[in-house]
């Protein structure tokens, strides 16, 4: 395969003025038409004049009204043209209904939709499918649906057929098209200046009643921008569709958001807590590209985390707002390490903003998004957040309409703030996440901290430079006192030292609070120091993690056998804090958890230990028993105190008891054979209580009944059944997790053409650790199995799943092999896609 640079960029030889599209649908001959005025691009020297197109059927082609014969390849066409302005028009035929690969247009349950980012647009047209080449786009679809739906405000329609006008000039990635019999969930918002906005979300017959919790999202998300950002909504009607078959989770088409039907369905029967939440997150994600991404767009792929790193940082912002900050962050923090930590540890390490690939949607990843996110938060926190205020107002002054790239960025910073951030630019462009050791000194009432920063070598990056890091730091005196407030050091050097002087006892510090730069830290912190930040910290970040610390010496100390049981006086001193009904709930429920069974192998891979899966996954079932039994006494109270007698409310208050009581009836089950949490699953009104007393009841293997009745009751609804079948697999003991995802893909509701299905089961599988590494490798070989049957269909799903294995260095040597035996195989598979090929070929290195 093809390998793009980010330094080949060049601009297209021509722009867009504007394109019609008629688009007649029929399920296995769809035909489109398209008449597009072209005009030679100034910026540009390079005239070639190419067509992207994929998979699709030229009938005619005509330039200024005479038909031209264009030299057609897999990729698209290339074609003679005037040398000025001209227009062009053809038509082709597509057939949606044996698009597995769920990109261009596709059908999922007899319904059309289309998924275009990144480059699926050229499997609906001929088209210049790259995001600088900007248009205004007027669509006509014909069809006998009742809803014809696409970018930008209606414009007419009648029986069969509909028009719609997006005013604003965007990239092809934006396109949308939506047909079938849908029913709508409508309201209405009014912007800042007053004007009217129609608001629909459309989803199939019978899912009406899920609508509720996503339009008050929206509408919560539309007046946050106005508020916070400034940004008013510019369209007169924005439409979301619910469709179940979807690659990923949401997408940001202009006025016409398309979603995973997970992303945005819910109901308290059906949802979890986790969902409402997460649904909230996405419907704002999108909802905020509407700025950061639509109106303000990328001028190549390369620079996918300015729209992504930046809406996600604006997406967390708003959680933050609506629910608890701390929390939040703590989330973020868990879900950074669970995800991205990993993948910039391994083998498919890359920048923020890369520098090659092969196929982009590879490069959808946890460092685009999520460590984009963190470098838009270390920005913000340099900078202030006045300055950081002004800074966006410029951003959408200055590059409203354009197509923009990070030095774009970076030098709205520059001018707002006088400074030169050519140091922190190595954000964007050095893989690997940085280790920060710290070491302290007290002399004549002056406390000295010296970091050392250091980045281990990554794939194509053997040497690396000092980044900027901001630290916020803390100082707490013997007696639990701030006597230094938090206070933001910028370390720019390999290793820098900061004084703090006129101090009359040795501090104890608490670092990094907030978790203010993506970094490991490596501190030699004693037990008791971490025990009294886990009492004192006034920054609740640090006390989590000082909690989080205690618990991964403590488990790794039973690993590795150096203790034989848990650290029972920290455990005695966190059930102090936790019974502390002066805290929120969802974070007392938040110290409850423990590392992952992921993150204790990568822990003691770091420490140069070879991680066993069997025996983590043994100390860590040994804890969490012994730690029941240690609080058995009082588990009944603090039970009791998260009760909720108030109506099902998915708000933070509500859910943070629940999570609380989640946790606790896990530990009650190991105690009781499972009745507490068996009479909870049987009274249960909402999701969240069902589901966590059948996980509860799956962990001490009682769950054969109510599995049974779970199904039966869910049969219906495709949601909750993925949820059926992952909890299954997921909270398997490890020795039949592999016989239990083979099972349940024989389960006549399995369909391994359905996104979510397939990764209910084998993203279960490869998140149960000691399952899936079972030292046999039959975890390595079913997975490998399927990927390469998945990939036959659907390339983008099946090469995201293939990163289970990026982890494949830090065992032992047989589960090394094993796990090259089954990447190689993947690789040696005849047809194997693009996507796939790079992962695996990624990871082989
Ligand atoms: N911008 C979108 C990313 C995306 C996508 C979404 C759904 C299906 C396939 C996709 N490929 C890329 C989602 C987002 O970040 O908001
Ligand atoms: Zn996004």
């Amino acid at each position: 395969p093809q390998t793009v640079y980010l330094a080949d960029y060049t601009p297209f030889g021509y722009g867009v003025e504007d394109v019609h599209l008629t688009v007649r649908l029929d399920p296995g001959k769809t035909r489109v038409q398209s008449r597009i005025r072209f005009a030679p691009n100034p910026e540009a020297q390079d005239r070639d004049f190419f067509l992207h197109g994929e998979e699709l059927t030229l009938l005619w082609a005509k330039i200024d009204g005479a038909a031209v014969t264009p030299q057609l390849s897999d990729q698209g066409l290339r074609c003679t043209v005037p040398d000025g302005p001209f227009i062009w028009e053809a038509e082709v035929e597509i057939a949606p209904e044996s698009n597995t690969a769920l990109e261009g247009l596709y059908m999922s349950n007899g319904m059309y939709c289309t998924q275009c980012e990144a480059e699926g647009f050229r499997k609906i047209t001929f088209y210049p499918d790259r995001p600088d080449v900007m248009a205004v786009f007027t669509v006509r679809i014909e069809g006998p649906h009742p809803v014809l739906l696409s970018n930008g405000n209606p414009v007419d329609s009648g029986e069969g057929w509909a028009e719609w006008h997006d005013p604003w000039p965007k990239p092809a990635y934006l396109f949308a098209l939506v047909a079938g019999d849908l029913v709508n969930h409508p309201d209405r918002f009014t912007t800042m200046s007053g004007k009217e906005v129609e608001l629909n979300i459309w989803v199939r017959p019978g899912d009406e009643g899920k609508c509720a919790f996503g339009m008050q999202a929206l509408k919560a998300s539309m007046r946050w921008d106005e508020e916070v950002y400034g940004r008013e909504y510019d369209l007169d009607i924005f439409n979301v569709v619910a469709v179940d078959d979807f690659n990923m989770g949401a997408m940001e088409n202009k006025g016409l958001n398309i979603f995973n039907s997970a992303a945005v369905l819910a109901s308290p029967e059906t949802s979890t807590d986790a969902n409402f939440e997460r649904i909230e997150a996405i419907i704002a994600h999108e909802y905020f590209h509407n700025w950061t991404g639509n109106r303000i767009t990328c001028r190549d792929w390369f620079q996918l985390c300015l729209k992504e790193g930046l809406t996600v940082y604006r997406d967390s912002e708003f959680t933050s707002d609506m629910r608890s900050a701390p929390v939040k962050r703590i989330g973020d923090v868990i879900d950074l390490r669970a995800r991205q930590f990993p993948e910039d540890q391994g083998p498919l390490s890359h920048p923020v903003r890369p520098e090659s690939f092969q196929e982009i949607n590879n490069f959808y990843t946890a460092t685009v998004y999520e460590k984009g996110a963190e470098v838009i938060g270390m920005l913000k926190r340099l900078v202030g957040d006045e300055v950081y205020a002004k800074a966006l107002t410029l951003y959408f002054d200055r590059h409203d309409g354009q197509a923009c790239t990070i030095e774009d960025w970076l030098k709205v910073f520059e001018d707002v703030t006088g400074r030169d951030l050519t140091q922190f630019k190595r954000w964007y462009s050095q893989s690997g996440t940085p280790h920060l050791q710290v070491a302290e000194r007290f002399e004549n009432g002056t406390f000295t901290l010296t970091f050392k920063q250091r980045t281990p070598p990554t794939p194509g990056q053997d040497e690396k430079l000092p980044q900027v890091l901001p630290i916020a730091v803390g100082l707490l005196s013997p007696s639990g006192d701030e006597v230094v407030p938090t206070t933001l050091l910028e370390m720019t050097e390999a290793e820098q030292s900061f004084d703090f002087g006129g101090l009359s006892e040795r501090p104890v510090a608490s670092v990094l609070r907030g978790f203010s730069a993506p970094v490991v830290l490596e501190r030699a912190a004693s037990r008791q120091e971490r025990l009294f930040l886990l009492a004192h910290d006034t920054d609740p970040f640090n006390r989590w993690e000082a909690n989080r610390a205690l618990a991964q010496e403590s488990l790794i100390a039973s690993i590795t056998g150096a203790e034989a049981g848990p650290d029972t006086a920290w455990l005695s001193a966190l059930l102090e804090v936790v019974k502390n009904a002066a805290q929120d709930p969802a974070y007392r429920a938040l110290l409850l958890g423990l590392p992952s069974q992921s993150e204790l192998a990568q822990a003691l891979h770091q420490r140069g230990v070879t991680p066993d899966p069997d025996s983590i996954h043994a100390a860590a079932e040994a804890h969490r028993q012994t730690r029941a039994e240690l609080w058995q006494a009082d588990l009944p109270m603090l039970a009791r105190e998260t009760e909720v007698t108030a109506p099902f409310r998915p708000d933070a208050e509500q859910a943070g008891k629940r999570a609380l009581g989640s946790s606790l009836l896990a530990m009650q089950s190991r105690l009781d054979g499972g009745a507490a949490a068996q009479a909870q699953f049987d009274g249960a009104d909402n999701m969240t209580a069902q589901l966590s007393a059948l996980t509860s009841l799956i962990t001490i293997g009682a769950a054969d009944s109510a599995l049974r009745a779970f199904e039966k009751q869910w049969r219906h609804d495709r949601l909750v059944m993925d949820k059926w079948f992952g909890v299954q697999i997921a909270y398997a003991p490890p020795a039949m997790a592999v016989e239990m995802a083979g099972l349940l893909t024989e389960h006549p509701a399995f369909d391994m053409k359905n996104p979510n299905r397939f990764r209910a089961v084998f993203g279960a599988l490869a998140g149960n650790h000691a399952g899936f590494h079972r030292a046999d490798g039959a975890g390595y070989d079913q997975l490998a199995d399927w990927l390469i049957k998945l990939d036959a269909k659907n390339p983008q799903t099946a090469a995201r799943m293939c990163s289970a294995f990026q982890t494949w260095r830090r065992y032992d040597a047989d589960r090394q092999a094993r796990m090259r035996a089954a990447l190689t195989r993947i690789a040696d598979t005849p047809g194997l896609s693009r996507d796939s090929t790079e992962m695996v070929t990624r990871m082989l290195g």
